[in-house]
């Protein structure tokens, strides 16, 4: 008795080794895999492809940033130089530019013997190879681990993104990052098909960008940060190099300088800037700065967290060349086709006062070939058809923008806000728009947040990250992964296919690859991470 269901136990062993063993060898179908953003969709054939060092890279067109990503994310993790050639063989990865695809789309295409990612741009090509570093184990996200056993279930994907723009913000002035910080962060956002990084170059708090006309803004705007640390600046080469870097990740950098609040390092470096408000009742200020009631006088540096105590002179012509040199310097190193003008919680710019600063402020991007984008506030000014509101705040403020024939990029702060903290517990960030868990953060639809507001009216979605109790490149992981995926989800991909219990499965399967990348990430107990 004892013996037979020994034996059986025994039998049953080798049975479900074999059944195991058998399924071992065969790829996850692609289907199952746990891609973030979903894909539009994915049909699966019954073979496999396997990735050796004998596969050759096979791209037609100028898409050389492309396949030199794809060499070095594969040589890093595995160890193969994949050599590259012009005609397909039977182990190939092709990398197509061909008409007929949508902006930014692409198609995956996986038969026995060849990858074929096709796209209409190089951008598509890009966002198909991090489809298919999905489709590898997690294992290569790290560096030299997986030699074999790299198997592609065959079948095709088909995609392309919901909204052309689909981006994150980082506040470098709060706190300053290290250009090295920034190319990080960036490298990571495009991992999940996102296109632009907005870096808020300015505040009370810190200047943070080389304006060779204005050399004070760095030497002293620049020069601490909250909490009193030292602060920092980007030379223009700085810039530059990151700019370059984002056109390797196919993300534009959208450069912001907050206007007409939000400039007390500005004031302390220059104060002619300073129109001498009248200082609101005893109090009102977030410390003594009885300066900021003197004309023309330099105000101290600030390194405290409050804000809206601080405007630029907006009756002076010297602030309009101040703001015209500072748009114009910018933009000549800009590429990209975005300049954003700030223009929120300027409390102590009077209305009246407001409104024409921000129409010139518009006016000189436009100058300059750039598009405008503000902060909701801004729709109180008249506004050029061409200029986006990024709604944060006030549903009615991105309504008027609408109604002027603006168009909207939506980053609501109760959603959208990566400096929320997930709950009670968050030790960084903050809470005044609210708590943001994961779900919350993936739980909504940007075409449903303000009555009167369609698809035709949004650019895109942006997960901002506020840096007040930010510091360092661990605190920035730590706040962005996990929602950054869920913003960048609904950025790419179309309401009917998002799925809260698909995307919380999905998720459960990248803590695996963000432990192989060193990120940290919160691990949020809604997710029942695969570790
Ligand atoms: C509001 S959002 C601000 C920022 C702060 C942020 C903190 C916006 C346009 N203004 O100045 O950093 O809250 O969450």
């Amino acid at each position: 008795m004892y013996l037979s269901s020994l034996k059986s136990l025994a039998f049953l062993g080798l049975t479900i080794c074999l059944f195991t063993a058998c399924e071992f060898n065969k790829p996850t179908p692609l289907s199952e895999h746990a891609i973030i953003p979903k894909p539009l969709s994915v049909t699966d054939t019954d073979g496999q492809f396997e990735i050796t060092d004998k596969t050759e890279i096979v791209a037609s067109g100028d898409v050389s940033s492309v396949t030199v990503y794809l060499q070095e994310f594969l040589q890093s993790t595995t160890g193969f130089e994949l050599a590259t050639g012009s005609e397909a063989t039977e182990n190939s990865i092709v990398l197509a530019l061909e008409g007929g695809l949508a902006e930014e789309g692409y198609e995956l295409d996986i038969t026995t013997e060849r990858v074929k990612i096709s796209a209409g741009s190089p951008a598509g090509l890009f966002y198909g190879v991090q489809t298919l570093r999905q489709l590898l184990p997690a294992e290569t996200e790290g560096v030299s681990s997986t030699s074999s056993g790299l198997f592609l279930a065959t079948g095709k994907i088909q995609d392309a993104p919901e909204y052309g723009y689909r981006g994150a913000m980082l506040d470098v002035s709060r706190h300053f990052f290290q250009v090295e910080d920034v190319k990080h962060f960036i490298d990571l956002i495009a991992k999940y098909k996102m296109n632009m990084l907005h870096l808020h170059l300015s505040d009370d708090q810190g200047w943070r960008i080389e304006i060779k006309s204005w050399p004070l803004l760095t030497t002293i705007g620049g020069s601490t940060q909250v909490g009193g640390g030292e602060g920092g600046f980007y030379t223009q080469e700085d810039y530059k190099d990151i700019v370059a870097f984002g056109q390797s990740r196919f993300i534009t950098i959208v450069p912001e300088i907050d206007m007409p609040g939000h400039t007390n390092s500005a004031l302390a470096s220059y104060g002619e800037l300073n129109p001498g408000i009248k200082v609101p009742d005893e109090g009102a200020l977030p410390f003594d700065r009885k300066e900021i009631g003197v004309d023309g006088m330099a105000t101290p540096l600030y390194t405290g967290r409050e804000v809206g105590f601080s405007t630029l002179a907006t009756d002076k012509p010297v602030t309009y060349q101040f703001v015209d040199d500072v748009i114009r310097e910018i933009s000549e190193i800009t590429p990209g086709p975005y300049f954003h003008i700030g223009g929120d919680e300027s409390h102590v710019t009077e209305m009246e006062d407001y409104i024409p600063f921000i129409e010139k402020a518009q006016e000189i991007v436009k100058k300059y070939g750039k598009i405008a984008i503000g902060w909701d506030e801004v729709a109180h000014a008249s506004l050029d058809s061409t200029t986006i509101a990024q709604f944060w705040a006030k549903g009615e403020n991105a309504k008027m923008a609408v109604d002027q024939g603006a168009k909207v990029l939506i980053s609501p702060a109760t959603r959208a806000y990566l400096d929320m903290q997930y709950d009670s517990t968050t030790v960084l960030g903050l809470h005044w728009a609210a708590y943001i868990e994961v779900d919350e953060a993936y739980k909504w639809e940007p075409t449903e947040l303000v009555d009167g507001i369609g698809k035709s009216d949004i650019i895109g979605v942006e997960a901002p990250l506020w840096t007040e109790t930010i510091s360092n490149r661990s605190d920035i992981e730590y706040m962005i992964f996990p929602r950054i995926t869920a913003i960048a989800e609904i950025a790419w991909t179309p309401k009917n296919l998002r799925d809260w219990e698909s995307y919380k499965s999905r998720l459960s399967k990248h803590g695996q690859r963000w432990d192989k990348m060193g990120i940290n990430y919160y691990q949020s107990p809604l997710v029942d991470w695969e570790n």
